[in-house]
This record gives structure tokens, C-alpha cells and sequence, in this order.
């Protein structure tokens, strides 16, 4: 897919949002650090992606994707959780290799923190590379827990300029729900009659499930 092409992708997409955010390498003084600190609050949060909608959702440190995590290899990794976000959390360090009961899956690694509760997680973020970290109690992903998470591989040869990108959409929670259920009799849906999915039968419903969800146009 040409570039010209993506970018029209996402914007007829529309309910979608796409997160651009140019990368800083990390300070010479955050560098020399053995450890890298940070807090992450989760909470409700009323996300924007353009101006005619509103979605109650929820975010770390008021955005979303959260904020950007980024260490050097070899540095550890101490984050203090909050969470607000009205039920039980997790947070989970995807790809990452850590002790288990730092991996954040609720009732298999760790007792899930209640609202209003907090918990530390300490690690060393391994392997390099490219990372994301994300709610493990669902829907809290899809409502917009998620963020990227960088640990900066020595033998990378430096970039002239670096780019996270994310994309997300805006979900529809009553699909989401039926998804999850395994109940959901939504077909798919190609996106702009992708060269990938033209030639899938599709199954099912062919009429979009009615929302219920809490988008709300505004
Ligand atoms: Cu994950």
C-alpha cells in the first residue's frame, strides 16, 4: 500500500484515530539512571478523535494512547499503577520477558488491583525492540488502556528521525461485547473494498449489528 493510499484509508475510516508523535532519544540524564520511574493513573476519559465525536473511554495519564514509555537496554523499569478507572486493573507489558507475577494477567499472575488501589511493577525490560503495554481486564483495552513502550537496542544504528505510529479505532462496544461472547453475527466489513478481502466469502448478516454502545455523536 502506497503511502497516499494508507493515509486515505485512515481518514475515510473516520472513527479512527491515528497517534503520530515524533521520538526523542532518551536524555543523557535520564540515560545514566539504573532506574527509570513513572506513574501511570487510569481513569474515565472522554476521547476526541475528531469533532464530531465524543467516546467515554478510559486513558492513562489522561491520553490515549498513553504516554509514550521508552528506556535504554539495561535500564530497570519501576512503574507505579493507579487506578481510578472504576473496577479491577492490570497492566500488561506485551512481548515483555519478566518475573511472572510481573506480567499483569488478573487471578493468574497477580490478584487484579481493585479501583481506587495501586500496585508497583519493576522489571528489566527485555528483549529490545518495540513494545506496547495495555489493561489486561476487559474491555479497558478497547475503551483505550494501551500505549507504546520502547527499550532502545544498542546495536540499533541511530535513525535521522523515529515515529511511533498508532492507529486505533473508536470501538462499538455492544459488537465488542457479542465478540467476546462468541455470539456476534456481524460480518465483516472490508475497508474500502481491500484488494485482501474482495475475494473472502462473506458470512453471515450483512446488515452492521445495531450499536448500543457509548459513542456518542456530538
Ligand atoms: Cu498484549
Amino acid at each position: 500500500m502506497h503511502r497516499r493510499e494508507f493515509i486515505k484509508l485512515v481518514a475515510t475510516a473516520g472513527i479512527g484515530f491515528m497517534s503520530a508523535r515524533v521520538l526523542r532519544p532518551v536524555s543523557a540524564l535520564a540515560a545514566e539512571l539504573d532506574t527509570v520511574d513513572i506513574t501511570l493513573e487510569a481513569k474515565p476519559f472522554l476521547l476526541r478523535p475528531n469533532a464530531s465525536v465524543g467516546f467515554h473511554g478510559l486513558a492513562y495519564n489522561k491520553q490515549s494512547p498513553g504516554p509514550l514509555l521508552r528506556v535504554r537496554y539495561g535500564q530497570r523499569f519501576r512503574a507505579r499503577f493507579i487506578n481510578h478507572t472504576g473496577t479491577d486493573s492490570t497492566v500488561h507489558w506485551h512481548g515483555m520477558i519478566l518475573p511472572n507475577r510481573m506480567d499483569g494477567v488478573p487471578n493468574v499472575t497477580q490478584v487484579p488491583v481493585p479501583d481506587g488501589g495501586e500496585f508497583i511493577y519493576e522489571f528489566k525490560p527485555d528483549p529490545p525492540g518495540f513494545r506496547w503495554y495495555h489493561s489486561r481486564v476487559d474491555p479497558q483495552l478497547p475503551l483505550g488502556l494501551f500505549g507504546a513502550f520502547i527499550v532502545e537496542d544498542p546495536k540499533d544504528e541511530p535513525a535521522d528521525v523515529e515515529v511511533v505510529l498508532i492507529l486505533h479505532d473508536v470501538p462499538k462496544m455492544h459488537s465488542f461485547y457479542q465478540a467476546v461472547a462468541g455470539v456476534s453475527s456481524a460480518s465483516m466489513v472490508a475497508p474500502l473494498g481491500a484488494p485482501e478481502l474482495a475475494g473472502m466469502k462473506m458470512m453471515g448478516n450483512s446488515k452492521p449489528p445495531r450499536s448500543r454502545n457509548r459513542v456518542c455523536r456530538v
